[in-house]
């Protein structure tokens, strides 16, 4: 075994470990005497103490050592303000950061392209030049999707990876695992310090029998996510196996990983096999294969490995599904999407039909939707939907237009957006339909929360395979189901649609399309990073006050939230991306999405002061500018969706003190953590719909603030009895100390002093 083998094409600095980690694991082997899953052996062979570490599944904190960070843009701007602040000449852990967020589709590639790099100048040169500086590497805009470019660049078997976007899990497709979190996080890993992460639980899923006709490997986890749904993942990682596993590509296995984050799963993954050697050589990474299969024992589950929950899914007998509409763990098997249409009064004309994006974009999913596209154009039919294709990376669209399946797109009336998130993130200057006019699309994304891919409401966005995305754009209905339905063709002939065909990988090799990469240069001591004062876009940050030592009383409810709370109610996206890295100005659109229980309505809340009804981020500026202290209460898997630290950024910002919820999603509570807000929870949940908008709390025990010892909240409604509950919290001793210091930033700089 060689000693110093690369982890990729790009970075000289940067090794693989295998040696180290099997060492590492062998010292909890050792203690803990038992089999291991796959997951828990690259856990706990990147330990920082694997002799002193407790490890209990769900309960204790590990202490890590990531091999890499990943940043994108949108998030990458904070999580380098923040980075800045520690003071340190370069990053101690090989990181990258993606231009993929800010550029928004409207007419097209390349012109969309072009207008994104004039109206991010500003943040896309601080962003390359900060690289430059730190030694981070730089994926200019263009260059494609964070995950698309991690799998095929960077991601390897056996890896632990960290990345500031909850879809970072897409490399679990080559076997390691891929951990979602927020920009603080991130900067301690950058830092050089370990990162933590409460122990997960791990959920078996055993796929048996093959994958085959219009089945895809995205049904899997529309499947599992409807089994799951969006919480079931909490505080778990899930781990496929089984001898169904050879059936799917490297890149199918990608897709599955990425929308586990829609079951809220810290991360997924899969255990290494061939198809991941072969994708590894087909991406120029051969010698990282051959590393890999020395380790083969090491890079899947011990025998008799037990896991804390165990599914199995039949591929024999898996049938497609379509998920949606505004979450995306509402199931539906292709068979019953008739009737569940009909029944639900969804709109049943589908005005856009989208394919692409970090979840589905791969060689793969471009071949097999291009044959059905095909076979439509033979029958003289094109798309009755609008259809659009984004390719996931530059060096996927180079091979399409290489081999022939953008044109076929092209024909059968597609349009090109950029190698970007575009609609996927609300990056859509949307045409078709008029805000507020109800409609219906469907996707190959991984998100369809209200409002989020076009700011509609009342859109009704499906998520699919690419297949059925584009067998939906041919019928233009979303009652058709192509494996018993006819199309007409231009003759008025009937005629079913073939099964889709389309190889894993590209026979003439990838074709990697113009250089888009910034290495950092030799000498970086003369770059200089800047940002000017006046920026809209760019803002410096200014450390938050530590807490002032007391209990609460008397706050007042900011809003409480009713439904769901994703983290695009909380902090919307599209075009407030433009504000990413200007925490005041960001803060403006604080809860602006979610629905106030008093009135029904979004951003409308009482001012306990004044009586008037304002907007959610005025009304809380008001009370800070006050000196009044405040608090949100809200419902289930708080903070579901991204991982931008925003939306616990703004509420700090401006002068919240606690967020009070039945439960939170991981990455969101970490944030909040992190950033000196409380996250709280009801240990009675139904004191949630006890609670009215309008009533008064005093939050006591802050003061003795310990692990495991819950607090108490008192509640004084308007009229009527005080009464009280008790409310539970996740922090361990380190945390409190966030919280103490105001922020984890904050503590990291009383540490360096
Ligand atoms: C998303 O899919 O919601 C995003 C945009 O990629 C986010 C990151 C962000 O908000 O910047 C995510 O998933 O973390
Ligand atoms: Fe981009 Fe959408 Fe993927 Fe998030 S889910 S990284 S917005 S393409």
């Amino acid at each position: 075994v060689e000693d110093k083998v690369s982890q990729n094409n790009w970075e000289n600095h940067a090794f693989l470990n295998y040696k180290k980690n099997v060492e590492t694991l062998n010292v909890v082997r050792e203690r803990l005497k038992r089999p291991f899953t796959f997951a828990e052996k690259i856990l706990y062979g990147h330990l920082d103490d694997p002799y002193g570490q407790d490890i209990e599944r769900g309960i204790s904190y590990l202490k890590l050592r990531p091999d890499r960070v990943a940043c994108q843009d949108a998030t990458a701007q904070m999580a380098i303000l923040q980075f800045m602040s520690a003071g340190m000449p370069q990053v101690a852990t090989p990181t990258t950061v993606h231009c993929d967020h800010l550029i928004e589709a409207q007419i097209g590639g390349e012109k969309d392209l072009a207008r994104a790099i004039d109206i991010n100048n500003e943040v896309y040169n601080f962003l390359a030049t900060a690289c430059a500086k730190y030694n981070i590497g730089f994926w200019r805009p263009g260059s494609g999707i964070i995950h698309q470019i991690v799998l095929e660049n960077y991601a390897f078997p056996g890896a632990l990876m960290i990345g500031t976007d909850s879809h970072t899990p897409n490399a679990g497709g080559l076997g390691m695992l891929a951990i979602g979190v927020g920009g603080a996080d991130a900067v301690d890993v950058m830092a050089g310090l370990p990162w933590e992460l409460k122990a997960p639980k791990i959920i078996g899923v055993k796929l048996t029998g093959k994958l085959s006709g219009w089945t895809a490997p995205k049904d899997i986890i529309l499947k599992v996510a409807g089994i799951l749904t969006v919480k079931g993942g909490t505080g778990a990682i899930v781990e496929y196996f089984g001898e169904g596993v050879d059936s799917l590509s490297c890149t199918g296995m990608a897709t599955i990983c990425n929308m586990g984050a829609e079951i809220g799963a810290t991360t997924s993954t899969f255990p290494y096999n061939m198809r991941m050697a072969d994708y590894l050589k087909a991406t120029k990474r051969g010698f990282v294969a051959e590393q890999a299969n020395l380790f083969a024992d090491h890079l899947k589950a011990d025998e008799g490995a037990e896991y804390d929950q165990l599914i199995e899914i039949d591929l024999n007998t898996l049938e497609p599904h379509v998920n949606g509409p505004f979450t995306p763990d509402l199931a539906t098997p292709i068979s019953k999407m008739k009737e569940a249409a009909v029944e639900n009064g969804w709109p049943t004309d589908v005005k856009v039909a989208l394919i692409g994006s970090c979840t589905n974009s791969s060689y793969e999913d471009m071949s097999r939707a291009a044959s059905i596209a095909q076979d439509a154009l033979n029958h003289g039919l094109k798309a009755q939907s609008l259809f659009t294709v984004t390719p996931g990376s530059e060096q996927i669209r180079a091979t399409i237009a290489r081999d022939g399946q953008l044109k076929v797109f092209e024909e059968f009336g597609g349009l090109l957006l950029a190698n970007a998130c575009g609609p996927c993130i609300g990056q859509w200057d949307r045409r078709d339909v008029k805000k507020g006019e109800k409609n219906t699309i469907v996707s190959s994304y991984n998100r369809n929360f209200t409002g989020r891919n076009d700011s509609n409401p009342a859109t009704h966005a499906f998520v699919t395979s690419p297949d059925l995305v584009t067998a939906f754009a041919i019928a233009g209905d979303l009652r058709f189901n192509p494996i018993t339905d006819t199309l007409k063709d231009q003759d008025g002939n009937e005629f079913m649609l073939a099964e889709p065909t389309g190889a894993g990988l590209p026979a003439l090799g990838y074709d990697p399309g113009s250089d888009t990469y910034q290495a950092p240069p030799e000498d970086r001591s003369v770059v200089s990073v800047a940002v000017a004062p006046t920026s809209d876009r760019l803002q410096v940050l200014k450390p938050f006050k530590p807490w002032d030592g007391s209990d609460a009383y008397n706050l007042p409810i900011l809003i409480k939230s009713k439904g769901k709370t994703t983290t695009d109610h909380i902090s919307q996206a599209g075009p407030w991306l433009k504000y990413r890295g200007h925490l005041e100005n960001i803060s403006n659109n604080y809860m602006i999405g979610a629905i106030n229980a008093e009135n029904d309505k979004a951003n409308t809340v009482k001012n306990v002061f004044t009586g008037d009804y304002a907007g959610v981020p005025d009304t809380a500026r008001y009370y800070r500018d006050h000196d009044q202290k405040w608090v949100v209460v809200g419902g289930d898997n708080f903070g579901e969706g991204s991982s931008r630290e925003h939306a616990a950024l703004e509420p700090r910002f401006l002068g919240g003190f606690a967020i009070i919820a039945k439960s939170f999603a991981r990455i969101h509570e970490t944030n909040l953590k992190k950033q000196g807000m409380l996250p709280l929870t009801f240990a009675d949940p139904s004191a949630y719909d006890k609670i009215n908008p309008d009533d008064n709390v005093d939050i006591i025990g802050v003061t003795s603030l310990a692990p495991g010892k819950n607090l108490k909240l008192v509640v004084h409604p308007k009229s009527g009895e005080v009464w009280e509950t008790e409310l539970a919290h996740t922090y361990n001793d380190e945390q409190i100390e966030w919280f103490k210091a105001g922020s984890a930033l904050n503590k990291m700089a009383t540490k360096h002093k």
